[in-house]
């Protein structure tokens, strides 16, 4: 550290020199982040010392975590769900794998999980022990249930779903690894850490919640389609009794007892993440969703007109295509097997994927 300190002046000056370091989200198409809604950033700046992880100093900001969870619980067909705030997918994730592993009591436990799993779940699987069986896809990136039902054994403590694929933006047959989760008896966690805040917007939405029976637990993430500030995800419980399986005492807070991951945990994109869906409310979000899945439509149509065909039809706002050479100046991302990924959030508006098909027709010529 410096031995005396800088002044204001300089030391903004500075902070903005690495700011303007940063890209701006104008040509970023390969993120599942955008910039928080106006009413997120505001009640993000409302709530900024409010800490979750002492929730008796903040009863009013631990309320907002509460309305987040029932306002979410209920979205996905169970306004009774338990659930808490987390840091975002994969906080989500390790929680739910917890509470299975805690469920059902095996010496070499090992949970099912589709090829196109997110990386979070390698990280939850190595800090668990648990052994990661990973089910192949079929020829549309979803879960191959065939062959997933052959991984199941009675160590399997868990088997996973995701709703909107991080690589190719598609929903798994969550109603039949519902079928078979109630089959065979085992935990069924469904990642909707993306399409949560997507699917159930849509015109003609596929179950895939707790309106299945066999869904236990559901990651959904405010700081991604739900345009809260960033840390802001929430995991959703069937039983909210569940969560007393990963209770520790904390004798000297203001609560007894905590189930949570982290344990300072902040108030302020929690309340911005109430915030958003307060303010919009369902119509507001199916117009946001609405214009994403447009935009998606037209960049497919658009990039098929210049002869990059569609890798996959997408369920959600994520359009993949086989072609190798992005223009210059746009960031995009490529799939595991070098597909061109784009992600149509937000702030990928109209205007935007006008100006990269323009830049990809003359990358063309
Ligand atoms: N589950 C799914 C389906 C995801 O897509 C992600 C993240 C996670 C879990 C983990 O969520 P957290 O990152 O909130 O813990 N998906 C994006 C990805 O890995 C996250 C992301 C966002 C990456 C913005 C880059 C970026 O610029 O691609």
């Amino acid at each position: 550290m410096r031995e005396h300190g800088c002044p204001e002046e300089d030391l903004f000056s500075f902070l903005s020199s690495k700011r303007r370091e940063d890209l701006g989200y104008r040509n970023i198409l390969s993120s599942m982040c955008t910039p928080p809604h106006p009413v997120a950033a505001r009640t993000h700046a409302m709530f900024l010392e409010t800490n979750l992880g002492d929730p008796g100093l903040f009863p009013g900001t631990a309320s907002l975590e509460e309305l987040l969870v029932q306002r979410l619980g209920a979205l996905m067909h169970h306004p009774g769900a338990g659930g808490y705030a987390t840091s975002g997918g994969t906080e989500s994730n390790i929680q739910a794998f917890r509470i299975a592993k805690k469920q059902k009591p095996v010496t070499s436990p090992n949970v099912v999980v589709p090829a196109s799993s997110h990386f979070s779940f390698q990280k939850a699987c190595d800090i668990l022990g648990l052994e990661m069986r990973t089910a192949p896809l079929d020829d549309q990136f979803r879960i191959d249930t065939e062959t997933l039902e052959g991984l199941i054994d009675r160590n399997t403590v868990a088997l996973v779903g995701i709703v909107g694929t991080t690589e190719y933006g598609v929903v798994d047959p969550i109603a039949c690894l519902s079928d078979l989760a109630e089959d065979r008896d085992t935990f069924l966690h469904v990642d909707a850490a993306f399409g949560g805040m997507v699917v159930p917007f849509l015109d003609r939405p596929a179950a895939f919640d707790f309106q299945l029976p066999g869904v236990d637990s559901i990651s959904v993430d405010p700081h991604k389609m739900g345009m809260s500030t960033i840390p802001a995800g929430c995991l959703l419980v069937r039983n909210p009794r569940w969560f007393s399986c990963l209770n520790v005492d904390t004798p000297y807070l203001t609560v007894k007892q905590e189930c949570t991951l982290a344990g300072t945990r902040p108030g302020a994109s929690v309340a911005a993440a109430v915030a958003v869906l307060e303010y919009l409310g369902m119509d507001g979000m199916r117009a946001v969703v609405a214009g994403c899945m447009e935009n998606t439509r037209r960049l497919i149509e658009g990039m098929e007109t210049l002869g990059y065909p569609r890798a996959v039809t997408p369920d959600v706002n994520v359009a993949t295509f086989s072609c190798d050479h992005p223009p210059a100046g746009w960031r995009v991302s490529k799939t595991r097997a070098g597909h061109m990924r784009i992600v149509c959030m937000p702030h990928v508006t109209r205007d935007v994927i006008e100006a990269f098909l323009g830049d990809m027709s003359d990358t063309n010529a």
